[in-house]
């Protein structure tokens, strides 16, 4: 045993530490040298039963010899770690890409997007509500009487509250008294939005639909207006040029009330199975504004003219998209929003 046998092994351990590629065989040729068994492990072991001379001097090369290994052994290994191993990295351009969904927009949110372009082209400002109202703004500022009928035409969820009386708002006519009790007219307003009635569903009705309103407001708002307008925005709206007709109705908030209708978007009034042959579809309510509204709002009585309307959203999708149920509407099903 003596220093060149030492050398030796150094030697022969850096040379098969730099022919080692892989983690694997260099852990192979650690365990050669330092393992249980190693070469230099050996001559540790056998230290001592060497004369103390000779301990005194192979024990300290053989140690440091030791560290040296160890220490080579971790930043080799770590050289190896950081390379790139090219055969995990190769790419397959022959194979097909992943495809990726792309989304589609829900049908009421197209008539958002096509309500919220043309009327701001007629100088109307776009205003949004609450959905959760106070009975003040959903009825009462409304002029629906506290004991009145009128307030069973929109059938209400009622929230528990310990403070003020609390509904999803049925309509989204609450923002009228809200709008006015911060501008003064005139105006023109649009408020699109979400609202909720507690009744049964059908083809035609949902618990939960969207409808749009409209308040414009000012000196001498009269009929002709909501008229002209109303066909602007229809004709726009389906690409083609719609009649429209006013049947007198009756809501609280308006007077005198109509209900409006729009001449077939497919027959163009001739009479066919989408308009039952009477050649009209029914859109919303409407009216002139009601003078108790504009004075729940702190406006003088008999000042102001204006008028007002609320259309439901899902049925101009119905019409423009040609879609037979509005139970599609808030079904989640794919099949059906996919289509648009
Ligand atoms: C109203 O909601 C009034 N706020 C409209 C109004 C505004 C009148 C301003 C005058 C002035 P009505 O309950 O009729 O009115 O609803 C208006 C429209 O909303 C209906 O014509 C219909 O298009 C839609 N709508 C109402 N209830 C449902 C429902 N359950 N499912 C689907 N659409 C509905």
């Amino acid at each position: 045993m003596n220093k060149e046998n030492i050398a030796g092994i150094k030697s022969r351990f850096f040379e098969d530490i730099s022919n080692s590629q892989t983690e694997k065989s260099l852990y192979d040729v650690k365990v050669k040298y330092v393992g249980r068994n190693g070469e230099l492990t050996k001559i540790l072991k056998n230290l001592k039963n060497l004369p103390p001379e000779e301990r005194k001097e192979i024990g300290p090369l053989a140690n440091r010899a030791r560290h040296e290994i160890e220490k080579a052994y971790e930043e080799r290994k770590k050289e190896l770690g950081e390379r790139i191993d090219w055969e995990k990295e190769k790419i397959d351009v022959t194979l097909p890409g992943k495809k990726e969904e792309i989304g589609s927009l829900h049908p009421a949110t197209l008539v958002y997007r096509e309500i919220e372009k043309i009327f701001p082209l007629m100088g109307f400002e776009i205003v949004e509500g609450p959905e959760l109202e106070t009975d003040w703004y959903n009825f009462t500022s409304l002029n629906f009487p506290f004991d009145h009928p009128a307030r069973d035409m929109q059938d209400t969820f009622w929230i528990k509250s310990d403070k003020k009386k609390l509904v999803l708002r049925t309509h989204t006519s609450p923002v009228q008294v809200r709008y006015m009790e911060k501008r003064k007219p005139p105006f023109r307003i649009i408020v699109p939005g979400r609202v909720f009635r507690n009744e049964a569903t059908d083809a035609a009705h949902e618990h939960t639909l969207h409808q749009f309103e409209a308040l414009v407001v000012g000196e001498n708002i009269n009929v002709g207006h909501f008229k002209y307008i109303a066909k602007l925005f229809f004709s726009a709206f389906f690409g083609k040029k719609v009649d429209i007709r006013l049947r007198p109705s009756f809501f609280p908030f308006t007077e005198p009330s109509f209900e409006f209708d729009i001449s077939c978007t497919v027959c163009a009034g001739k009479g066919c199975p989408s308009c039952k042959n009477g050649g009209w579809l029914e859109i919303g309510g409407a009216g002139m504004v009601n003078q108790n509204v504009f004075v729940s709002a702190g406006y003088p009585r008999n000042r102001y003219q204006g008028f007002a309307w609320g259309f439901g959203i899902e049925r101009l999708a119905m019409m423009k998209y040609k879609i037979d149920d509005i139970r599609w509407f808030e079904s989640g099903d794919l099949r059906f929003i996919k289509q648009f």
